[in-house]
């Protein structure tokens, strides 16, 4: 499996093994989630904030749209799948992920991975001109006019504004985040009770922190952006077989073999 590294579970290096104690200390869980979210999460805020005033001049915009639509696509698919796998890692830092059958825990990242990267993406966004940080440099929605998908490009880039404007901490980023990864609703879970038990400890630490921080109304309001999410990820595997039909070779043999697992 290219999802290397997901071994099956061994309770001694699970600290929160649910079989030994329901939910030992909420305040412990947050913590190990936010510490992993930390972790794996490519850029600290504080240094995309610094680098907000990187541009893509008007050549390399132009660069980018003369590519053609099967060399662009590989080299999207490169970076995404770049981050779906610092997700993974997060993933298999979330207490209980890993004593899920390696089954269900592919299962829950086909689904979630990219949900996550999207979710993620809103910290790598700039609301003030509607550009994400990519290759290095802030790019608008027009870099990615040879994908020739630009529904989606709208849509993901209109996801991100919003998401920006919840104005979410890193805490309640990474309680989301694994929140949309746990999820015993999602299809091909062998032991959805066991993904449910976990999701249950998951959602008292999203519950828990956002009453810290007298925020309980956001709740609500990231269940909403849930099911845009899944939306959006119908929208993303619809526009892959669109491409693959029309380009097999590069889909074949170009795209990265993680890409390929999760999501053809
Ligand atoms: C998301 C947060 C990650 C870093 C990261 C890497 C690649 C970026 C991604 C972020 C956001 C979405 C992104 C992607 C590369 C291409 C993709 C900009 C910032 C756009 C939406 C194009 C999708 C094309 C598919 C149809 C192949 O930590």
């Amino acid at each position: 499996h290219e999802l290397m590294g997901i071994h099956p579970y061994n309770p001694l290096e699970d600290t929160y093994s649910i079989y030994a104690h329901p939910l030992r200390n909420i305040d412990e869980l947050c913590a190990s989630i936010v510490r992993s979210h930390r972790e794996t999460s490519q850029c600290r805020v504080e240094e995309l904030q610094a680098l907000r005033w990187k541009l893509f001049s008007r050549e390399e915009i132009q660069a980018y749209q003369s590519k053609t639509v099967d060399e662009m696509w590989q080299h999207c698919a490169i970076q995404l799948t770049d981050a779906v796998q610092y997700v993974v890692e997060f993933a298999k830092r979330i207490p209980g992920f890993r004593m899920l059958s390696q089954n269900d825990q592919i299962a829950l990242l086909k689904t979630g991975s990219m949900e996550v990267v999207l979710v993620r993406m809103s910290r790598y966004f700039n609301t003030e001109n509607n550009t994400v940080f990519f290759d290095g440099k802030f790019a608008g929605a027009e870099v990615f006019k040879s994908l020739a998908c630009g529904d989606l490009i709208a849509a993901v880039f209109d996801f991100a504004h919003d998401m920006c404007a919840l104005k979410l901490t890193e805490q309640q980023i990474a309680l989301f985040t694994a929140l949309v990864l746990i999820n015993a609703d999602r299809p091909c879970l062998e032991d959805r009770g066991r993904v449910q038990r976990v999701q249950r400890n998951v959602e008292l630490g999203l519950t828990h922190i956002l009453h810290r921080d007298n925020q309980d109304n956001l709740l609500h309001k990231l269940y909403q952006r849930m099911a845009v999410l899944r939306s959006l990820c119908r929208l993303h595997i619809e526009k892959l077989h669109w491409f693959s039909q029309r380009y097999p070779l590069t889909a074949h043999s170009l795209f990265p073999p993680l890409y390929k697992e999760l999501f053809a």
